[in-house]
């Protein structure tokens, strides 16, 4: 029996049947389409790159990069914690929608994930024609029905849990995880160079065709691990008994650097392989990271970290490069967050989806290649007992410790630090509601 997912891509199918045939690479030239690198860094706070501000990290292939394109200053993951982000990324909807309200646990989540019936960006982009890969972290559910090839991903390398040992690939429980395709596949390296190498053996292979490649890397969420640290977790490992769950190294915030600093290598190799395949000019590359940084990164100086819903645990470093399209050293001071990508790269490449009218993201295109506005509109932030909505330069923030909600207004406090709730009650009394409304709406699946 086919699926409601199944018939609606069936469907979808003969729309674009051109796209089974393989252009060569000066007809690609020719196509308006570009190729599309998401790139998502995993737990990397606001002040964790040199663009925003870090001295003592050096990400010199990030930064040069970010330069040909636009830097956000108001961007942030929808969750405050990995899971969530990722399935609003992948679904243009709040995460709640999609089944995704926290963490898919190694523990005791065995069987939980995103919704399978989500008609995914990489199925959208599928059906238009793009051959699509993705190579690292999932953490979207371990069942085969969850696995990336059955939502809308033609390849994947990498793990589906929250994070694996870098050199064993071992998850926090002891669980060996690391896939190719739907299948446990061992395979040796360290994890940031085995995403970068089959990134690269992606874009040379696929680079006569328009694809969508996402590469959401583990760096730098913990175990804390290099290059050159060995291996601290064994299958059947017992976690804070058999090896400490954050790594065994001693600094972990010199270990950290490092980390980044090799994610910024990988980010260097991407870059030089699509510019030797001539394909640079035709494809819009997108960095983010999906929540703020744990304790041993740098938020900026904001409020919070990771599994906040204070800034700091959800405004995250994000930069795009588009040429010709995007102008280089520009910056985009617009509130957008994860779950806009989905419409954005739709929009991008001229399409409407082929299920959905009604996204809780919305297109920024025109922002990042015209400076357009975003008309205000109420944002959402919820991590269990938190929950933080904002509109304009106005957020409010419960913090989940049974006191009264905080109000402060963005623009003259980014930090979070004045409680302004009692002069503007007006205003608390307003987001509250507004609060109220969306908690009601995502308890019902719009998709
Ligand atoms: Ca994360």
């Amino acid at each position: 029996m086919i699926s409601g997912r199944n018939i609606m891509l069936a469907a979808g199918m003969f729309g674009s049947m051109s796209a089974f045939s393989l252009p060569n690479s000066s007809e690609q030239k020719k196509n308006d389409n570009p190729n599309i690198v998401l790139i998502v860094a995993d737990d990397l706070g606001y002040g964790d790159l040199n663009l925003y501000g870090t001295k003592h990290i050096n990400t010199p292939n990030i930064d040069a990069l970010s330069k040909q394109g636009v830097v956000f200053s108001d961007f942030h993951s929808n969750g405050a914690v990995c899971s969530p982000t990722r399935a609003a990324l992948l679904s243009g909807y709040y995460q709640q929608r999609v089944g995704i309200d926290g963490v898919v646990k190694a523990k005791g989540d065995r069987h939980k994930g995103m919704d399978p019936e989500v008609i995914t960006i990489a199925d959208e982009l599928k059906q238009h024609g793009y051959y699509t890969g993705m190579f690292g972290k999932w953490h979207l559910g371990y069942d085969k029905k969850f696995n990336p090839i059955n939502l809308g991903f033609d390849e994947f390398n990498g793990f589906v849990s929250g994070n694996v040992d870098y050199h064993s690939h071992i998850d926090q429980e002891g669980h060996a995880d690391w896939y190719s395709q739907d299948s446990l596949k061992g395979r040796k390296g360290y994890t940031t160079d085995l995403i970068t190498e089959d990134a690269v053996g992606f874009i040379r292979k696929n680079a006569n065709r328009p694809f969508f490649l996402y590469l959401p890397y583990e760096t730098p969420h913990y175990p804390y691990q290099d290059r050159d640290s060995k291996a601290d977790r064994f299958v059947g490992a017992k976690p804070r008994v058999d090896f400490p769950i954050k790594g065994s190294g001693k600094n972990h915030e010199l270990t950290y650097a490092k980390m980044i600093e090799i994610l910024d290598e990988g980010i260097g190799r991407l870059v030089q392989e699509l510019e030797e395949k001539g394909v640079m000019d035709n494809t819009i590359i997108f960095f983010c990271s999906d929540n703020g940084a744990a304790s041993v990164g740098s938020c900026g100086g904001l409020r919070g970290t990771k599994t906040t819903v204070w800034e700091g645990g959800h405004r995250v470093p994000a930069f795009a490069v588009w040429k010709g399209q995007i102008p280089s050293n520009s910056r985009c001071n617009e509130t957008l967050l994860t779950f806009d990508l989905y419409p954005t790269f739709l929009d991008i490449i001229g399409k409407k989806s082929i299920k959905h009218s009604n996204l809780d993201g919305v297109s920024f295109k025109r922002s990042i290649t015209k400076n357009k506005k975003i008309k205000h509109r109420y944002l959402i932030w919820k991590h269990g007992q938190k929950h933080a909505i904002r509109y304009g330069t106005f957020k409010l923030v419960v913090d989940g410790k049974g006191g009264d909600p905080m109000l402060f207004d963005l623009d003259k406090d980014i930090k979070e630090a004045k409680d302004i709730a009692s002069e503007n009650m007006r205003w608390v009394n307003k987001l509250q509601k507004q609060y109220s409304k969306w908690e009601e709406s995502v308890a019902e699946l719009k998709h």
